[in-house]
């Protein structure tokens, strides 16, 4: 087999392209897990077994695919999008899953950046299994971004979304607001809250719009649970909001400040949270610097009056803006159903005037 310049075989390649597309399966991992998948080559670099996490709990994807193989593992090759784990957690280690079915070849995307799971790679390399590392590493870190950046910052990562009119209004003067975002654009939502595994609103926003807060079936998002409902702020609420009903779970986070209201979900074991509303909860997110990425759907409508799409920042002057770098500018659906996304993270501002 021929290997390439950096040691990969094409064979492996795609085996990871393909992990990590396993990996990504919708609906998975449930819990507090990063997305991982594994592909199993035999010496001819054909798919043997393959497998994928699906969530805390569930055996892992190396142990997926060695199940599938049975005896046929021995003398494969392990194509993985994270170093297999060295640790006993809700599972035992996939270090040693690995050594004993005699798999002869390890090749994983990124290192496991959790401490307490880390150490595989050194492991099956002590055992005598061969180690590959890195091939396609910005694509795995890309899959589990969520989840690494709140095992290195210790809280979730937060995803504010909202739809806005060109104006930047996200309600008429009379306080309607449906429907500011075209279908196309509530799809796309909905696909992304089923990435998340919490939405968060402010007491204030179940009180005036009473959002249901669900992923809905009716867009065809395939999910394998709800993500958790929350709600943030300390006023009391009537039992019939729609958020209250049993389509998902809900939890009440009795708290206006997003840092404790952060750490509530990160002991529920969230790690990505989405934020949709109101203007109000976005500003404090927002001043506290707890956004993490924007994503916002604007509507070639035009109001000149009503509620802006986010409270008030303390800004005055312009050199105080807040900056964000766009990521990705995408156009959803046609003629007068068009929306333009527009997802964005926070930048520093600009220090230089031209
Ligand atoms: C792997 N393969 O498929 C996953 C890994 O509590 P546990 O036993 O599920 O362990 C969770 C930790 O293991 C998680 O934080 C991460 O470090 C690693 N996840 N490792 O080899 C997998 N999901
Ligand atoms: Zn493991």
């Amino acid at each position: 087999m021929a290997g390439s310049a950096d040691g990969f075989s094409a064979a492996e390649v795609r085996a990871m392209r393909r992990a990590l597309e396993l990996a990504a399966t919708p609906g998975v991992p449930l819990g507090p897990n990063p997305r991982v998948g594994c592909v199993l080559l035999d010496a001819d670099g054909r798919e043997v077994a393959a497998g994928f996490h699906r969530g805390a709990g569930t055996p892992h994807a190396e142990v997926a695919a060695l199940a599938e193989a049975g005896a046929d593992a021995r003398g494969t090759t392990a194509v993985v999008t994270l170093e297999p784990c060295n640790h006993t957690g809700r599972t035992g280690p996939c270090s040693t899953a690995l050594i004993e079915s005699g798999v002869a070849r390890v090749v994983y995307a990124q290192p496991d950046p959790n401490p307490l799971a880390a150490g595989g790679a050194e492991a099956l390399r002590r055992a005598g299994v061969a180690i590959g590392s890195g091939l396609l590493e910005a694509e795995a870190r890309r899959l589990n971004r969520a989840w690494i950046f709140a095992l290195e910052h210790q809280r979730p990562f937060v995803t504010w979304k909202f739809a806005t009119s060109l104006d930047g209004r996200s309600a008429a003067a009379d306080g309607t607001s449906r429907w500011v975002s075209s279908r196309p654009a509530r799809i796309d939502t909905h696909r992304l809250r089923g990435q998340c595994d919490v939405m968060l609103v402010g007491a204030n926003t179940v009180a005036v719009d009473d959002p249901e807060l669900t992923v809905r079936d009716e867009y065809d998002v395939p999910l394998a649970r709800q993500p958790l409902r929350a709600v943030m702020g300390e006023r009391d609420l009537p039992d019939d909001r729609r958020i209250f009903n049993d389509r998902a779970p809900t939890v009440r986070l009795r708290t206006h400040d997003p840092r404790a209201a952060l750490a509530q979900l990160f002991d529920l074991d969230r790690r990505h949270v989405f934020l949709e509303g109101g203007p109000t909860l976005a500003a404090s997110f927002l001043v506290a610097g707890l956004v993490d990425e924007v994503v916002t759907y604007v509507a070639p409508i035009l109001l000149g009056a009503g509620r802006s799409a986010v409270g008030d920042l303390g800004i005055s002057t312009i050199a105080d803006a807040l900056h964000l770098t766009v990521t990705d500018v995408t156009t959803l659906g046609t003629g007068a159903d068009t929306n333009v996304r527009i997802t964005m993270e926070p930048a520093p501002a600009p220090d230089e005037e031209d």
